[in-house]
């Protein structure tokens, strides 16, 4: 077992099926914590669940349904009911034609799952943690949320949300020994390309072609070193990107010639 200055004793990590979830779930197992891994389709664990050796429990929500999650929220099993962490991780992109030809009912599954359900679940666990003196809120925001690029409007807003909540949450609590950190990674490979083109494996592929994104692994890394660092210590925002990326240029209209 790794020694770090501070390991969460019980962590919860939602829509915890993908593969941030799972390299989130082994760091963390690895590290002797208790787990909470959330997800609409548990069968998706079994492989997660015979690698790790810690205590599991397993909550089946989609994060938009709030009265499944005060549900299972109410119903945790003592040894999982005072939550140390909580890695907000659900969310998702739906499609990336422009604004005036999206989808309005892949808007509305935007906001509500990367923004309000992230912000409803974090209001349940919160105050438990602020009666104990110690907690940790870790959201997974993007790179999205500060650099806006042509066909995110509404993921790139729903991530600025993510971001300016983590920060507005610092200031509500200090003093209290709660902690918050935001996670904004840029390109990483994941099925994140395949829900946002809805299966078209070869546009997803496109994505990540001829480069060389992060992975899964390396975000684990970074939500890990905020996780342990010692309790006086904060990480407030971490953007993380591979070094093949950076900021573009504005973009400019020119008028066409003739
Ligand atoms: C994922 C990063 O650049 O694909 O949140 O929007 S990006």
């Amino acid at each position: 077992m790794t020694t770090v200055p501070y390991t969460p004793k019980v962590v919860m990590i939602t829509g915890a099926t993908g593969a941030f979830g799972a390299a989130f779930a082994r760091r963390f197992a690895a590290l002797g914590s208790r787990l909470i891994l959330t997800g609409r389709d548990l069968g998706k664990f079994e492989p997660l669940l015979a690698e790790i050796k810690t205590p599991v429990h397993l909550m089946k929500f989609d994060v938009r349904d709030r009265k499944a999650v005060e549900a299972e929220l109410s119903a945790l099993p003592s040894e999982f009911a005072e939550i140390d962490l909580l890695v907000n991780n659900a969310g998702l992109a739906l499609g990336a034609d422009p604004a005036h030809k999206s989808n309005l009912d892949d808007w509305e599954v935007m906001i509500d799952t990367n923004d309000k359900a992230l912000a409803i679940i974090t209001g349940l666990i919160l105050p438990g943690m602020v009666e104990r003196g110690r907690g940790h809120i870790i959201n997974i925001s993007s790179t999205a949320g500060s650099y806006p690029y042509p066909g995110g409007h509404v993921y790139c807003a729903s991530k600025a949300f993510v971001t300016q909540f983590s920060l507005s949450l610092r200031a509500d609590l200090i003093g209290t020994g709660v902690r918050v950190t935001c996670v904004e990674p840029g390109m990483v490979q994941t099925d994140f390309s395949l829900v946002r083109f809805k299966g078209d494996a070869e546009k997803a592929a496109k994505v990540y072609a001829d480069t060389v994104p992060l992975t899964a692994e390396d975000v684990a890394e970074t939500v890990t070193w905020a996780a342990t660092v010692p309790p006086h210590f904060n990480v407030n925002r971490v953007e993380i990107m591979p070094t093949t990326q950076g900021p573009g240029a504005l973009g400019v209209y020119r008028t066409p010639k003739g």
